[in-house]
């Protein structure tokens, strides 16, 4: 299910067309997909120099609430939002080839990003959060009925993932699959989970874990000392508007490049926001 890029895909930073039909197919059938070391360990442990300035930061004034979804804190995952600022919407991060290539084909090219964030397991969890999907039904109202892929998740690891900090389990080969009606309902989705198949996460930093966003998983405690950072977009197809619209200065979308300018153009992109060079709370901040 891993799977690895050679010395020529990594040169023309393409996968070879076999390759690419072979990754699209496994995610669709599969749920999910890694695509291991996409970003190499130098440009990573860039992004994460700033990264981590401003994960710090903001933990200052975090509260981990004592919401069932984090098991009363003791999960300690804390969400934050990235700011539109370099290198977080840079081409490489969010508008990578080896991403684009298999997306364009489930979602359309006209495809958007619509989520910029992150979900960082801290040190001294001690529980795992329940088994969850991230969406419920794009169509509430129906019973026993499945919707395509309407939207993927790309999560870059901004360290390595292993067992002891945490890595993300999640349930691939068909719980994207379900009925939508079965996302309505979180307490069966957790008992289902407590006895189905899953696999852990485990990937070198830099990689790209692909998944349907209807793929069940769930954050778990990390027991090493440092903070296990990772990267949440969300892309979705350009007609499902199931999104909040988030801030961006006009200064900035101006200066983003042109692919990166289409995937954003969904969101709210005014003179009045002033560029971020931080995060202060669970939403962007209009300036
Ligand atoms: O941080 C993780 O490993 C996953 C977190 C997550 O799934 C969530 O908070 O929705």
């Amino acid at each position: 299910m891993k799977i690895q890029l050679s010395e020529e895909e990594r040169k023309n930073g393409r996968f070879d067309p076999d390759k690419l039909e072979f990754a699209t197919a496994l995610l669709r059938a599969n749920g999910a997909i890694i695509v291991e070391d996409v970003l190499g360990p130098e440009r990573t442990d860039v992004i994460n120099e700033k990264f981590s300035q401003i994960l710090a930061e903001f933990e200052k004034n975090y509260s981990y609430g004592d919401s069932e979804f984090n098991a009363q804190g003791q999960t300690k995952n804390m969400r934050m939002d990235l700011p539109f600022m370099a290198p977080f919407i840079e081409e490489d991060v969010v508008a990578n080839p080896f991403f684009l290539d298999i997306a364009e084909q489930i979602l359309g090219e006209d495809l958007t990003l619509r989520y910029l964030a992150s979900n960082n397991s801290m040190p001294g969890g001690t529980k795992k959060q329940p088994v969850h999907s991230d969406t419920g039904p794009l169509f509430p109202e129906t019973y026993n009925f499945t919707t395509p892929t309407h939207s993927l998740v790309l999560h870059i690891p901004m360290c390595n993932f292993t067992e002891l900090n945490g890595a993300t389990e999640f349930y691939p080969g068909g719980t994207h699959l379900n009925p939508d009606h079965i996302f309505k309902n979180p307490k069966l989705i957790q008992k289902l989970g407590e006895v189905m198949h899953f696999e852990q996460a485990i990937m070198p930093k830099g990689s790209f874990l692909i998944r349907d966003k209807k793929v069940w998983h769930r954050g778990c405690p990390n027991r090493s000392d440092q903070p296990r950072g990772l990267f949440t977009f969300i892309y979705q197809r350009a007609w499902d508007s199931t999104s909040g619209r988030m801030p961006i200065p006009k200064d900035v979308y101006d200066s983003m490049t042109p692919r990166v300018q289409q995937l954003f153009r969904m969101e709210d992109i005014a003179e009045e926001y002033t560029p971020m060079d931080n995060v202060y709370g669970l939403y962007h901040i209009k300036g």
